[in-house]
């Protein structure tokens, strides 16, 4: 096993950790319980009681997606925007299917392409948390290809974020300096998330959560696999956030994207500590580093309708 950064090929350093992962998946019959610490999470079972939103905010948004393979561009995470229906999702296919010449990243590539089609064609309906799983539901119909994955997919439904999520890709909401919500992660145990698959492959969906959490105008949303997740810290994420916002110019939802998940391969490339080196040694195994995995990152800069020019004037800024 490879302790920090440097002894061995990073492309195949993972190994041990896919074997666990996978094998669970595929054979065992591990403890379901969760992992989530102090995260808010407000049911959304309800919807019917729920008074319409009074207008809806709009989303600005950008990826980044880092391979952990060089020879493997496309990786096997996926994710889609939808400036349409100010929607996003974030998808992890599980790796070591490549071991039975089954490329996860197909799988997990058709579910946010699918995911995006049948949120578009739902028109205006509102996005609450039920509609999101019936999305995420048909949408895994529609997949041929085989393999399991992560998924996270969320959208703005009046103030709210609504999302539905299964497994530890996820989102937090950064306002100003502080975390204002993140998205509870769901694990069968250390390193093994759940996951959906066609037929009776994976976790079922029912398995799901619904989340949603306010926004507000100025909130930026870090959606990700965990790849993210398992390689920065929160306040490492919410300072770049926070570095980026402040250039007047240049603070795009793709640039944060981009320098978000630069910043997520750095920490497993040199060996820095990371969450996953945390958790890792909270799991009883003595790990230095990062975890070297496949990086998608999705920003939202979250804004009132027609506030997009205004912003620059109220600060007093002049665009040439
Ligand atoms: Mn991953």
């Amino acid at each position: 096993m490879r302790i920090g950064g440097t002894d061995k090929d990073p492309e195949d350093a993972f190994d041990f950790w896919d074997a666990k992962w996978f094998g669970s998946a595929i054979n065992g019959k591990p403890d379901e319980s969760f992992s989530s610490s102090s995260f808010t999470e407000v049911e959304t079972a309800g919807e019917s009681g729920t008074a319409a939103p009074r207008w809806r905010l709009k989303l600005d948004m950008g990826s980044a997606s880092r391979p952990k393979k060089r020879r493997k561009p496309l990786g096997e995470d996926a994710h889609f925007v939808s400036e349409a229906r100010n929607a996003f999702g974030v998808a992890d296919g599980v790796g070591c299917w490549s071991k039975s010449g089954v490329d996860a990243g197909k799988f997990a590539r058709q579910l946010m392409s699918s995911c995006k089609e049948e949120l578009e064609r739902a028109g205006s309906c509102r996005a609450t948390g039920s509609v999101l799983r019936r999305i995420l539901k048909k949408a895994l119909r529609k997949t041929t290809a085989r393999g399991t994955s992560t998924a996270c997919i969320g959208a703005v439904d009046g103030q709210l974020l609504r999302a539905v999520n299964i497994g530890d890709s996820g989102f937090m909401v950064v306002r100003g300096d502080a975390v204002a919500y993140r998205s509870p992660s769901q694990q069968h145990s250390f390193n093994f998330p759940f996951q959906i698959g066609r037929v009776d492959e994976g976790t079922p969906l029912k398995r799901a959560v619904e989340l949603a959490t306010e926004l507000v105008p100025g909130d930026v949303i870090v959606a990700a696999s965990d790849g993210l997740f398992d390689n920065l810290f929160e306040e490492e994420i919410v300072e770049l956030v926070a570095r980026k916002r402040a250039d007047v110019f240049g603070g795009t939802a793709e640039e944060m994207a981009r320098a978000l998940a630069a910043a997520a391969e750095d920490a497993y490339r040199k060996g820095k500590e990371t969450p996953f080196g945390v958790a890792s040694r909270a799991a009883g195994s003595p790990w230095i580093g990062g975890k070297t995995d496949d990086i998608t990152v999705v920003v939202a800069k979250v804004r009132t309708p027609k506030a997009s020019g205004l912003i620059l004037f109220s600060q007093g800024a002049h665009r040439h």
